[in-house]
């Protein structure tokens, strides 16, 4: 199971993985982040396809092309905004680790890359989502056999040393 999930430093926008996840929001019209990224490497295309679907709701995943991107698919996905910890933020972004590798294994995807969800722009702490995010990955893969790799493509070292932290503890 180990060599089945990895974390690495990089550029998300990059992977040759079958797919990607986005950091999205509610309107998945794009944003800045890892989500302006991702749309500006993939083409407008991606974002006319975007807008053909109606949104996505915190936690959950929905699934586009790659368009111009190395990845042939796009998981969006929307992370919890940090509040303070007792508006369901920890539930919220394991369920988006959970619905867009279950989204994954419907499309036959076998290889994936997340970027770190919510700790951007909305403000989650790293330790506590890398925690969080390792813990769904891993389980996920313990019960299926579909998925052949998961990476966590971390922007900048802290996030990746978070991550790996979290990957060793776990
Ligand atoms: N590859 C991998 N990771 C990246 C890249 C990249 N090219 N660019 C940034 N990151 P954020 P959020 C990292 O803010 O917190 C957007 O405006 C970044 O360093 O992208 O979920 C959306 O439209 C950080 O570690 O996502 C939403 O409105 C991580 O990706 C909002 O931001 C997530 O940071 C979502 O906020």
């Amino acid at each position: 199971m180990a060599d089945r999930f990895e974390v690495i430093m990089g550029d998300i926008t990059k992977c040759n993985t079958d797919a990607i996840v986005n950091a999205a929001n509610n309107s998945l019209l794009g944003g800045g982040g890892v989500d302006g990224a991702i749309h500006k490497a993939a083409g407008i295309e991606l974002l006319y396809e975007c807008k053909k679907l109606n949104g996505c709701e915190t936690g959950q995943a929905k699934i586009t092309k790659g368009y111009k991107l190395p990845a042939k698919w796009v998981i969006h996905t929307v992370g919890p905004i940090w509040k303070d910890g007792n508006h369901d933020e920890d539930k919220l972004l394991a369920e988006c680790y959970r619905n867009s590798l279950a989204l994954a294994v419907k499309n036959n995807i076998r290889t994936i890359a997340f970027p770190s969800i919510s700790t951007g722009a909305y403000r989650f702490p790293v330790e506590r989502a890398a925690r969080i995010a390792v813990n769904e990955i891993k389980r996920f893969l313990e019960t299926d056999i579909s998925i052949e790799k998961v990476f966590m493509v971390c922007f900048d070292i802290n996030t990746f040393e978070a991550y790996k932290k979290a990957e060793t503890e776990q």
